[in-house]
């Protein structure tokens, strides 16, 4: 079943929800986590080196707990999307959109006409929802949601622009890349104060547009700082930084 039927109302519901952030190539570490507290679990196949195949996997292993599961893709590769969603996703992360085409581009493959522009093939999330076909062409572009990644200085100055692309559901501040953009290249600190200041800004810009705002939080106090500002999605990244920080207590621990 897909369990979350309309996940991206379910994220404006007032509550912020935590994703875990999968980059480990075998599925059932996607698989274990869901199985924990964690609302959703997000795939990333931009940097992590999880492939398409076993993000395929993942994808009904992770339903099977009762999480939605959401793809982050390469940057452009909007048709991969539509195979995501074919699969059961619940989401869909897109990162550097930078131009309002960008953002067009991605609401054109991961929402049916007459939003986009998505080709019909969504044999996995049939089977996993149990709808027919026409109950699922009816409610498709409201059971996944599209994020625009806003991680660039020029994504920042059209974020209202992209906000009001038919189809985007959302925007994902990347603060990491933010902190590059924002610093000329000089560092990577996603917690500096230039980054808190913009992703404010652009948290106001979300809701004021009625979307969702999600980001990326490096550990959990800072996803339970961007939660409490308001964020309606916070991922908690990632399982690789999760297994050393795991590994670094219980070896600390030994050896005290
Ligand atoms: C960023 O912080 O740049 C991201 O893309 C989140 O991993
Ligand atoms: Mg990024």
């Amino acid at each position: 079943m897909l369990t979350n039927p309309l996940f991206p109302e379910r994220l404006k519901g007032g509550t912020p929800l935590f994703t875990a952030w999968c980059g480990l190539p075998d599925p059932s570490i996607a698989a274990t986590l869901a199985r924990e507290g964690f609302d959703a679990v997000t795939l990333d196949t931009q940097h992590g080196s999880i492939d398409f195949a076993a993000t395929l996997q993942a994808i009904p292993l992770i339903a099977a707990a009762g999480k939605p599961a959401l793809v982050r893709i390469p940057v452009g590769e909007f048709a991969t999307a539509s195979r995501y969603l074919d699969a059961g996703a619940s989401g869909i992360i897109a990162p550097m959109i930078n131009t309002v085409e960008d953002a067009r581009r991605l609401a054109a493959f991961t929402k049916f006409p007459p939003v986009g522009e998505r080709s019909w093939g969504a044999y996995g999330a049939l089977a996993l929802s149990r709808l027919e076909p026409g109950d699922y062409l009816r409610t498709a572009n409201n059971l996944a949601a599209s994020f625009a990644m806003v991680e660039t200085r020029e994504a920042l100055a059209i974020i209202d622009d992209i906000l009001a692309v038919p189809g985007i559901d959302g925007v994902f501040i990347g603060p990491s890349d933010l902190s590059i953009a924002l610093s000329g290249g000089k560092g990577v600190d996603p917690t500096s104060a230039e980054v808190d200041k913009a992703l404010d800004h652009a948290l106001a810009r979300v809701k004021a547009a009625g979307k969702i705002a999600a980001i990326y939080a490096v550990s959990g106090p800072r996803a339970a700082e961007l939660a409490a500002k308001g964020f309606h999605l916070v991922a908690i990244g990632s399982d690789m930084s999760m297994l050393r920080a795991g590994a670094h207590a219980a070896l600390a621990a030994a050896r005290a």
